[in-house]
């Protein structure tokens, strides 16, 4: 789908995304837990071990002079994070690799009990900024579900989570939730879209909303990224990243959509990898807007080329002077437009909502500051 490999046919699937494979196979041979919450810690686990793991894949092609582990303040803090716990447990701190592996057990006995207590709005934990935790924002305002936000402004703040051993690998975003101080950003937002029903009727249908949800979260990151891209190779990456736009991600999901002609992604209905592909072409139409020209089923095309070609799809923000006629006989509406549109979502789009805006220098440096880059 998105040209790439790993590619398992299975079950008269052809499944990419290595993620999605696997969960499908630990759904399929009954290796995902009794229930969401045990599939939540498991995912966690698994994510952690996906962590560190990647950076063990790809030290053989990591640049010479970024081969040493000890280094990491140069790396993506999520890479810092992973490799700060590797060291402690390896160089000097055995007890502490223990006691971080212990968190999770004990999360996965003693919070069960605590659900009833701490029910409640979500307590999200992270910076005041998008990063990784505007996709949990946009699910949960999605779901409809209202959260409260504690926003980590200093590295102390930080230090504070860690120490009273809230952040099984010391990383954010943690999302306090049904009693559990849940970690690893893909854990997060598989519980809640199971728990808001947001991911499909079966596990096939489960293993393509992963699919595509995997495909935003990879070209997400490229975006998520960019500002911490140094100057000079600024303009190389934003034209990879159009490249990926535009002949890699953009095409695989309009051709989805186009092929069963439904309103939704999967199975017509709403699912998370809806919600995840829209926040993404708001990210790309930030970056420049024209990308999303030649994507009539995910975007609709503008006033400009509707009065040009008689086209009727109509974004809600577009302003029609003189506008051409609007009643063609099928006149399919944009993803962009249909969620958009819906209440809970045209709430969080709404000014003064949770949702973060672009990333600024400010909000970089505090970002830096916090996490000690
Ligand atoms: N795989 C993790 C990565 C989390 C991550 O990289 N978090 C960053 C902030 S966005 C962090 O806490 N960095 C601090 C550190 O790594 O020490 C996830 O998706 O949640």
């Amino acid at each position: 789908m998105f040209q790439q490999m790993p590619m398992v046919e299975i079950d008269g699937m052809k499944l990419v995304q290595t993620r999605a494979i696997l969960n499908y196979i630990a759904t399929k041979y009954d290796l995902y837990g009794k229930d969401m919450k045990e599939r939540a810690l498991i995912h966690v686990y698994s994510e952690g071990v996906t962590d560190l793991g990647e950076m063990i894949m790809l030290l053989p092609v990591n640049p010479p002079d970024q081969k040493d582990i000890r280094g990491p303040r140069k790396i993506v803090p999520g890479i810092a994070g992973a490799l700060t716990f590797t060291s402690r447990s390896s160089v000097n701190c055995n007890n502490k690799l223990i006691n971080t592996c212990g968190l999770g057990i004990e999360v996965l006995s003693q919070r069960n009990q605590e659900t009833a207590i701490m029910a409640g709005k979500p307590k999200l934990h992270y910076f005041n900024g998008r990063g990784r935790m505007e996709a949990i924002r946009w699910l949960l305002a999605a779901a409809g579900v209202e959260f409260e936000e504690i926003f980590i402004k200093t590295p102390e703040d930080l230090d504070k989570l860690r120490n009273e051993g809230s952040l099984m690998f010391q990383q954010v975003p943690m999302v306090e939730i049904d009693g559990m101080k849940l970690v690893q950003t893909r854990a997060i937002l598989n519980y809640i879209a199971t728990k808001y029903n947001l991911y499909g009727k079966d596990m096939k249908e489960r293993a393509l909303i992963d699919m595509y949800a995997e495909g935003v979260v990879d070209l997400g990151e490229m975006i998520m990224h960019l500002p911490l891209c140094p100057p000079d190779q600024k303009d190389a990456k934003m034209t990879q990243i159009k490249e990926s736009v535009t002949n890699r991600y953009l095409p695989a999901f309009e051709k989805v959509l186009k092929g069963h002609g439904q309103d939704y992604l999967v199975g017509g209905k709403l699912s998370r990898a809806d919600i995840h592909l829209v926040e993404l072409l708001y990210y790309v139409e930030e970056l420049d807007p024209s990308l999303l020209a030649n994507f009539p089923l995910l975007k609709p095309l503008g006033a400009a080329h509707i009065s040009h070609l008689g086209i009727c799809s109509l974004d809600p923000g577009t302003v029609m002077l003189g506008s051409p006629t609007l009643s063609r006989p099928h006149c399919p509406q944009a993803l962009k437009t249909r969620v958009s549109n819906l209440p809970a979502v045209k709430k969080f789009l709404q000014p003064g909502s949770p949702r973060k805006p672009p990333m600024d220098e400010k909000n970089l440096e505090e970002a830096k500051k916090i996490f000690r880059m």
